[in-house]
């Protein structure tokens, strides 16, 4: 997880009941870390990623045969206990990713994971040495086009024994795939596999993690030109694959990959050598792992041509029905409906309030009837120190004209709730 940081403050609201929550059919207590919507809670059952016909589903598919090899696991319940989710891959006790205002808490025991990571001891210890795990993850965040509070990872590792024939292993791969990449039109900018600033662990020989980066690098550098060769909007240009040095806690080194696609770059994965803890932790010393973890949703866009997240949670045929299993086509829009922008300025309670408060609040009055939220003013009266802040929300249905009546009526909930809620004082 990428650390995200802002405002620390953070409350919870609006839970379905008082004293108990229903997620997946069955019921937890809760108390006052309790933060998970009920627009939350009704995603958990909705597996996007598990179907055969869904662009989420249709890509997954395609990673999976890009690694026929790997075992495929999916299904995995979305409910963790914040030690698998950051404990025990190492995140310390003050990671702000841990905050009630950025993740998603059942409860002080339970949680949504905000990663793919969080199974990662779990697959090691059933003794898995090439994996890969799709699911559904969560992160209180913004409200606009590439935002959702839901998207979907896929985590990928491959184990190798910590031994000679780990090394033979290693070279003999190495050297299939750098043979393969030789003849294909990619352009890769790496980074030293190891340096003062991303090194090896203390536990591992430098030439031995060396390798295993490597094939890291080779193996995903390989995926990529799978998935985005030859679609990447300039013709006949070679792909181009940027490799960044990165931080993980559960990885060293680490690195971030990046794809130049119409344009730009775009921040495709997360990845590196699995700390060694993390295998102790799984009852397989003497092995090294390389991990990844990539956002389906952030390739989808691109491969697919969807523009906004929220189009991946529609369930209206007009989006649907255009895709086939086992195919990537270019979505092709429909009519885009008018946008209604309503703005609510406030008093901020004494006790503050946290963006990602007022963000899931309005998910929760109004769905995804929000097209985005935005902060536009925000300011502290110089002699009373009360902070005023203004939101605009744009209200804007996908798959159908929205009415002055319903916009208003949606807008008269979201400030009632406000009110209600969070006690501000309405300018
Ligand atoms: C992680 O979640 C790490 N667990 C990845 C990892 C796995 C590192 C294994 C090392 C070893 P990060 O927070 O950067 O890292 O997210 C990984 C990917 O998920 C990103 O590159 C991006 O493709 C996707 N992603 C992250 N945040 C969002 C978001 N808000 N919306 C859509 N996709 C996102
Ligand atoms: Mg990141």
């Amino acid at each position: 997880m990428a650390e995200r940081g802002g405002q620390r403050k953070a409350r919870c609201f609006s839970t379905p009941s008082p004293t108990a929550i229903s997620l997946l059919e069955k019921t937890y207590p809760t108390d006052a870390t309790t933060n998970v919507t009920s627009a939350i809670a009704q995603k958990l059952s909705r597996n996007l990623y598990l179907q055969p016909a869904h662009p989420l589903g249709i890509l997954r598919a395609l990673i999976e045969s890009h690694f026929p090899t790997f075992t495929a696991l999916s299904g995995w319940s979305p409910l963790v206990t914040p030690a698998k989710n950051f404990d025990d891959l190492g995140f310390p006790p003050d990671h702000p990713g841990r905050a009630l205002s950025d993740s998603y808490y059942v409860n002080r025991e339970l949680m949504l994971r905000t990663h793919t990571s969080a199974h990662e001891v779990e697959v090691f210890a059933r003794g898995e040495r090439r994996w890969l795990l799709s699911a559904d993850v969560y992160r209180r965040d913004e409200i606009d086009a590439s935002h959702y509070p839901v998207f979907h990872q896929m985590e990928g590792a491959r184990v190798f024994p910590a031994s000679a024939a780990g090394v033979a292993e290693l070279e003999d791969n190495n050297a299939r795939l750098s043979a393969h990449l030789a003849q294909s039109n990619i352009v890769i900018e790496d980074v030293p596999h190891l340096s003062t600033t991303n090194p090896a662990q203390p536990s591992h020989d430098a030439h031995h993690a060396g390798l295993v980066a490597l094939n890291l690098k080779l193996s995903l550098n390989s995926l990529m030109l799978a998935l985005f060769g030859g679609r990447t909007g300039a013709g006949e240009e070679p792909l181009r694959v940027r490799w960044i040095e990165a931080y993980f806690p559960f990885t060293s080194p680490s690195y971030e990959v990046e794809v130049f696609f119409h344009g730009k770059w775009l921040e495709i994965l997360g990845c590196g050598v699995v700390q060694q803890r993390t295998l102790d932790v799984a009852n397989v010393p003497n092995n090294v792992s390389w991990a990844f973890g990539l956002g389906l949703e952030r390739i989808a866009m691109i491969l697919f041509s969807i523009p906004d997240i929220r189009l991946f949670w529609s369930e209206d045929p007009r989006f649907l029905s255009q895709f086939t299993p086992g195919q990537i086509t270019t979505f092709k829009p429909y009519s885009k409906y008018p946008s209604c922008y309503k703005d609510v300025s406030f008093w901020v309670p004494s006790e503050g309030l946290h963006d990602n408060d007022v963000f899931d609040l309005v998910r929760d009055v109004v769905g995804d009837l929000a097209e985005d939220v935005k902060l536009i003013d925000n300011f502290t009266h110089p002699k009373t120190n009360r902070t005023s802040r203004c939101y605009r929300i744009n209200y804007r249905s996908m798959d159908r004209s929205l009415s002055n009546e319903e916009t208003n009526s949606l807008h008269v909930d979201v400030v009632s709730r406000l009110k209600d809620v969070f006690r501000v004082e309405i300018r």
